[in-house]
């Protein structure tokens, strides 16, 4: 394989520990604190995991290790989507694993979750290590997002570990993934199979975090390579002057990947898909609040800006919901086959306009007929519509400018509005990790072995003060249990850990909340330019303008 510059230079980078776990695996000694409560719905919670909860947090400290000694033959998977930095987890995971002892193994499952199940692994040596330090990527054993949940899977998953003599299991996702990682260890602890469960928290949409988790990993660096990107078309915007662009970002359902990138940007505008479900906005009102921007500027002889969408926005507007859901039922069963026999796009709207309730029909009404297409041939295999392919950026563009021509029409407005669209995100979902997300995924890997060998089950490997340079993080574990609460999921009441969505009551918010009235018409654009690996601390290791808004920075 030919190598890039960077890349061998970055087979030479150290990530940088928390300084409790530096001083080699002889000196890091163990310390409990107190037992814990789930956030919510504590007796459910206990019930399910009788063997598991109540757990103490725990923290690691300089002093001898009092841990037993004990062969470990730990097996590692990438669960879901790309995040920088999984190849760090595994470095740091590896490296303590040897340090401890060099018969120790590392098993790698293949291809996400299904790899345990279908026993499909390779056992990872130095050489191949090596290839993978600090640099982006899931590629050193593949991902998936095949979910385990089943009592048959964790069968299966038990048999594959006696085979090989797993001591342990170690799950890099998101909050699916660890609420999963925390059933299955639940599972072994009651079956005694003696194989422990550690999860580290994955995930470029920033959306598994809590009291305890700070930030997951690899929300650093794809949110980096976003504002980098935007920041240039900010300043393509600035010179040419003559171009609108209407910027998605990934982020799933939260917004945090938009307005960590608004923060990093200052756009002209940034929509906030929670902000946009609490105001209970329609599509009309948010093209009008843009639209606002489009007007103000021009009247400033500006006629070009940037704003930000958030891949999820569309699902929050409670009229577009509910016409995804009555397109859902429209189509059930056999009515699919009834529409795709219909000849044209003409016919199939009769049907459309037929089926849909008149305030459905008219939301559907006033989309570009390109979405309104799209809604309707682009389905899952459970024929409902695919919000996440919805291309929201056109719709709100289109939108706008219909909006712009009615105020033409009314003369308040006189300017041009010529926009272009861009979509980021398997951008910066593999990326060579910043520096932070290289130096706390060695560390999280690291930790996660560190938790192993102490003996501990169900745990989340956790590194916090995230904020403050790594000498000074905290490195330790907390039960899963403890980040858990019952939810609603497809009509079952489920333990699960809470997805964090933007707090409107939070600093970064209320940071972008204070000044996106004077961004929405001022050039008031920041250019964060390219991640840079080397160089001075204040420009490398820099965190998210997110975790330091949050920790009061
Ligand atoms: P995870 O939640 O698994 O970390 O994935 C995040 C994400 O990148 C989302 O931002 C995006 O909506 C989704 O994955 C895309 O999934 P896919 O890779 O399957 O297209």
């Amino acid at each position: 394989m030919k190598l890039s510059p960077l890349q061998t230079a970055r087979y030479q980078y150290s990530p940088k520990l928390p300084g409790m776990l530096r001083n080699g695996i002889a000196e890091i000694s163990v310390k409990e604190g107190e037992a814990t409560q789930s956030v919510a719905d504590q007796e459910k919670i206990k019930a399910l995991f009788p063997n598991t909860y109540g757990k103490k947090e725990i923290v690691f400290e300089k002093g001898a290790n009092t841990s037993e000694a004990k062969k470990q033959v730990v097996g590692v998977i990438l669960s879901g989507g790309q995040a920088p930095g999984g190849h760090n987890v595994i470095c740091g995971l590896y490296d303590a694993l040897k340090a401890t002892d060099k018969e120790n193994v590392l098993y790698g499952f293949k291809n996400g979750p299904s790899g345990l199940l279908d026993d499909d692994y390779l056992i990872f040596d130095d050489e191949y290590i090596d290839a993978y330090r600090n640099t982006g990527g899931f590629d050193i054993i593949g991902s998936g997002r095949t979910k385990l949940e089943s009592e048959d899977q964790f069968a299966v998953a038990a048999e594959v570990c006696k085979k090989h003599g797993i001591t342990a299991i170690v799950i890099i996702g998101g909050d699916d993934s660890n609420t999963n990682a925390a059933v299955l260890a639940e599972y072994f602890a009651a079956h005694n199979t003696g194989v422990q469960v550690i999860g580290c928290p994955k995930t470029i949409d920033g959306d598994l975090k809590n009291e305890d988790i700070e930030c997951s990993f690899g929300f650093d660096t794809a949110t980096k390579t976003y504002s980098e990107v935007i920041g240039n078309i900010e300043r393509d915007a600035n010179s040419a002057k003559k171009y609108w662009h209407f910027v998605k970002v990934m982020g799933r359902s939260a917004s945090h990947v938009a307005l960590e990138c608004a923060l990093e940007t200052q756009p002209n505008v940034c929509l906030i898909s929670e902000e946009v479900a609490a105001k209970k906005m329609s599509l009309s009102q948010i093209a009008d609040y843009i639209a606002d921007s489009v007007e103000k500027r021009a009247a400033n002889g500006m006629n070009f800006g940037v704003a930000i969408i958030p891949e999820g926005v569309v699902e929050f507007v409670p009229e577009f919901s509910a016409l995804i859901k009555e397109i859902n039922e429209l189509l059930a069963g056999s009515k699919t086959e009834e529409f795709n026999a219909l000849p044209t796009w003409k016919d199939k709207y009769a049907f459309i306009e037929k089926g849909l309730t008149p305030e459905s029909m008219a939301v559907f009404a006033i989309l570009p007929e390109t979405i309104q297409q799209q809604l309707f041939l682009e389905r899952d295999p459970h024929g409902n519509v695919q919000v996440s392919l919805i291309e929201s950026e056109k719709l709100f563009s289109a939108l706008v400018k219909n909006k712009l021509d009615e105020r033409k029409a009314a003369g308040t407005y006189n300017g041009k509005f010529s926009a272009l669209h861009h979509f980021f995100g398997y951008e910066g979902r593999c990326a060579f990790p910043s520096n932070f997300d290289a130096d706390y995924c060695y560390s999280l890997g690291y930790n996660a072995f560190m938790l192993i060998q102490y003996g501990y089950n169900g745990y989340l490997s956790k590194v916090s003060n995230l904020s403050k340079p790594a000498e000074e993080w905290v490195a330790g574990g907390m039960p899963i249990t403890k980040m858990m609460n019952m939810e609603r999921r497809n009509g079952e009441d489920k333990p699960v850990i809470k997805k964090a969505l933007v707090d409107l009551e939070g600093k970064p918010f209320k940071y972008f909340e204070a000044h996106r009235d004077e961004w929405a018409v001022e050039t008031a654009f920041t250019y964060p330019g390219a991640i840079q690996y080397y160089g001075p601390a204040e420009v490398c290791d820099l965190t998210t303008r997110t975790l330091a808004l949050e920790k009061g920075e």
